[in-house]
């Protein structure tokens, strides 16, 4: 009687623990079965190697030593095979994926196979999430438990590489930070930190042939100080392989280069009259600036062992180039036919220099423009698809979208966010990521080489806010590059999610909290009533909400189905969270007379500025004042806005306010004029008003009123794209962004 009741009692504690641990695992694995019983880890717990690898060691650190730390448990090498009580790493050719692994625990033995030592490193990390989120501890924990439930886990990643990107130029950060950073990496799995060394701003690389390059203060950003000396850079190279990292450095030309131009100002473009021209701070592709990038490339192919250097390529604004008489000579002696091949023939140079070292470039997708350069992978950042153009046209490329892997954009609706870059890429979004573009066959699918999620530091000034913009968004993107297309589901992943965030917080990692963000969905009946549903990722946990401003409490209505409102009203709602309200939203609607008309546009918004649809042009609500990427603003890209609205009937109006961004900073620019139009049929309609738009001094919202006074039962707006962007602006000459968020009608 006794024993079967500790059978059973052990039983349930074992499927217990299954429960607790083995469906935690991110990214979640190819495949589990789950076992009976578990292993401990004791004193006497040992581990065999079978097969010699001297870096099998480092795939096993992490385990050794949070063990020895946490519990005081020290494993030791056993040169012989035992029975039990001992983990076997054993390599198996037969594993095809190189970072694959097979992970067999029983309750005598944890077996694993894999054919490298990236493998075995990936299945101590899987460990490690089998055991309490204490291993994380920094310190002693007392009375730890160290059983991990049997089973088996066969997992490989579904991309070779898995990555993320930190600008270190707009914003040191010490030495010591990166460790950190590179140690969250390597727990999700990812094999690739893409460190941005230069930009505008600063050059963060010690050259020693050219020591004015990281101590040249941009003006852009007279008082930011810091770089990486070569040692600490061979050192941080070698933490990182001990992590199974790839350090993937790029020095940024030819533009974002200000800083070393100040430094080197020999190698900036110069005007007829001799004056410089700097404009996104591009060298002047001059033989010259080539041997001197050469140069320094040199010096970094010496410290980053990396077979990818990343020479940037992105966003010269080229306007430089127009005007120096240097490169307009040189482009009639090589035959070039316009600018971008400019650029391209002055990447192809760097790359045949790169090549001859035995190693390969990478840019962003710019270096598409002007002919790829023959053997380049391309960055694809302003499109997924710029990805799908490298890869048929037989180039590898690394997929990193502002529309979803930006991690410099905002991830919460929430105003009191602190400023982010723009845009907006909140978990569930990151999590949607498909890295392969659509429309490729099977044999260019292959040149996608993974997913890569970008942080840029414009606004992010310390090594805490680059943990907060980068998690838990990037453990999304971790998820994405290493499990299964099929196997992916945001509801499970929160769940497993909120386990690892307890290991995050033993390790103190200030990840950002949004999970439970409420979400609001607007609707309009027949009598245009505005219906306003809210929802949110929190389980079956209710949400609260006032309509009087005032902030809700756990006594306030409770919601259950769409809100109708009739009136300008301020709704305030939260959710529960361990009995308390968190994640409080407020939603202001200004009703109107056009609250609730569904506007008939003549353009379709750009899919990537369109998260709210045509209604959120007259559903009583204004976009962000300092972001234009909210599910208020829709945007343009070079055309012109048209929309048209129905009343339903003849109706008096006054006037029409318009709301549009301006931030030429970001290319977004207000429109030329508005043109007011109306009409009592629908078919025939009359000019009522026109009115030109001065262009702002400042960025941010402009305002535009219109005053009238006509009964009409349509009424149509116009406001045509700005054209082309200045000269002297950022993106000169291309097309400019056109957004909107309002109409109001009164
Ligand atoms: C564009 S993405 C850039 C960066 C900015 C970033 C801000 C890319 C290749 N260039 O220089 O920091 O936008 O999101």
């Amino acid at each position: 009687m006794k024993s079967v009741l500790s059978i059973c009692i052990s039983l349930l504690l074992s499927w217990n623990l299954f429960a607790q641990n083995t469906s935690s695992i991110i990214p979640l694995p190819n495949k589990i079965t789950p076992q009976k019983g578990f292993f401990q880890f004791n004193e006497k717990t040992s581990i065999r190697t079978l097969g010699d690898n001297a870096e099998t060691n480092f795939a096993l650190a992490p385990l050794v030593s949070k063990l020895k730390k946490t519990t005081g448990i020290s494993l030791k090498i056993s040169k012989k095979t035992a029975k039990f009580n001992q983990i076997i790493v054993e390599f198996d050719n037969k594993i095809t994926n190189p970072e694959g692994y097979i992970l067999a625990i029983s309750p005598q033995l944890i077996h694993i196979k894999a054919a490298k030592p990236s493998g075995v490193f990936y299945a101590v990390q899987s460990i490690l999430q089998l055991l309490p989120a204490e291993i994380e501890q920094s310190t002693f924990v007392k009375n730890i438990d160290t059983k991990i439930p049997a089973l088996t886990i066969e997992d490989a990643p579904r991309f070779p590489y898995r990555g993320i990107m930190l600008d270190v130029s707009r914003h040191f950060m010490p030495v010591d930070f990166i460790k950190k950073y590179i140690d969250e990496l390597a727990s999700l799995k990812l094999n690739r930190f893409h460190w941005h060394l230069s930009d505008g701003q600063a050059f963060r690389f010690e050259s020693k042939k050219y020591p004015l390059l990281h101590t040249a203060k941009s003006p852009q950003w007279p008082t930011n100080e810091g770089f990486y000396s070569q040692n600490e850079m061979r050192d941080i190279v070698k933490y990182a392989s001990e992590r199974f990292i790839t350090i993937i450095p790029e020095i940024d030309v030819p533009a974002h280069s200000n800083a070393a131009l100040v430094a080197y100002p020999q190698f900036a473009c110069l005007d007829s009259t001799g004056k410089q021209l700097l404009f996104q701070g591009e060298f002047c592709p001059k033989d010259e600036s080539i041997a001197f990038v050469n140069d320094i490339l040199d010096e970094v192919m010496e410290i980053f062992p990396s077979k990818y250097i990343h020479i940037g390529g992105d966003e010269a604004s080229k306007t430089a180039w127009h005007k120096c008489p240097n490169c307009q000579k040189r482009m009639k002696d090589k035959g070039l036919k316009n600018i971008d091949e400019l650029q391209s023939d002055f990447i192809k140079s760097i790359e045949v220099h790169v090549n001859q070292k035995g190693r390969q470039i990478i840019g962003w997708d710019e270096i598409l423009d002007g002919g790829l350069a023959p053997n380049a992978t391309v960055m694809a950042w302003r499109s997924i698809e710029s990805g799908g153009t490298a890869a048929k046209l037989k180039h590898q490329a690394i997929i990193s979208p502002t529309s979803h892997c930006y991690l410099d954009y905002y991830q919460s609706e929430d105003p009191n966010e602190p400023l982010a870059f723009s845009g907006f890429i909140n978990l569930p979004k990151i999590y949607s990521f498909e890295p392969i573009p659509a429309g490729l066959t099977k044999e260019e699918e292959k040149y996608i080489l993974g997913g890569q999620a970008n942080l840029w530091t414009e606004q992010v000034p310390v090594g805490s806010h680059v943990e907060y913009m980068t998690f838990p968004r990037a453990v999304a993107l971790a998820e994405v590059d290493w499990s299964t297309k099929e196997s992916r589901n945001y509801n499970d992943f929160l769940n497993r999610l909120s386990s690892y965030l307890n290991r995050m917080d033993y390790r103190q990692v200030n990840y950002a909290k949004h999970f439970f963000e409420i979400k609001t969905s607007m609707s309009t009946s027949a009598d245009n009533t505005i219906q306003l549903a809210l929802s949110c990722d929190n389980g079956d946990a209710p949400i609260y909400y006032t309509l009087d401003g005032t902030s809700p409490t756990l006594q306030s209505a409770k919601y259950s189905s769409p809100i109708a409102i009739r009136k300008s009203s301020t709704v305030k709602a939260a959710t529960v969270m361990k009995g308390k309200l968190v994640d409080e939203i407020t939603r202001t609607i200004t009703y109107n007379k056009a609250t609730g008309h569904l506007m008939t546009l003549k353009t379709a918004p750009d899919q990537r500025y369109n998260r709210g649809g045509v209604k959120a042009l007259t559903n009583g609500m204004f976009g962000g004042e300092s972001r234009f990427g909210d599910e208020e603003w829709l945007g343009w890209n070079g055309l012109d806005f048209e929309g048209t609205i129905d009343f339903g009937k003849i109706t008096d109006i006054q006037k029409a306010t318009f709301r549009f961004f301006h931030k030429p900073s970001s290319w977004i620019w207000i429109p030329s004029e508005v043109q007011i139009l109306g009409s009592n049929d629908g078919v025939n309609y009359e000019q009522i008003a026109q009115q030109k738009v001065a262009v702002p001094t400042k960025e941010g919202v402009t305002q535009v009123q219109v005053s009238f006074n006509k009964s009409v039962k349509y009424l149509r707006i116009i406001a045509p794209s700005f054209g082309t962007i200045p000269a002297n602006s950022t993106g000169a000459g291309d097309k400019p962004w056109l957004f909107v968020d309002e109409i109001v009608v009164e």
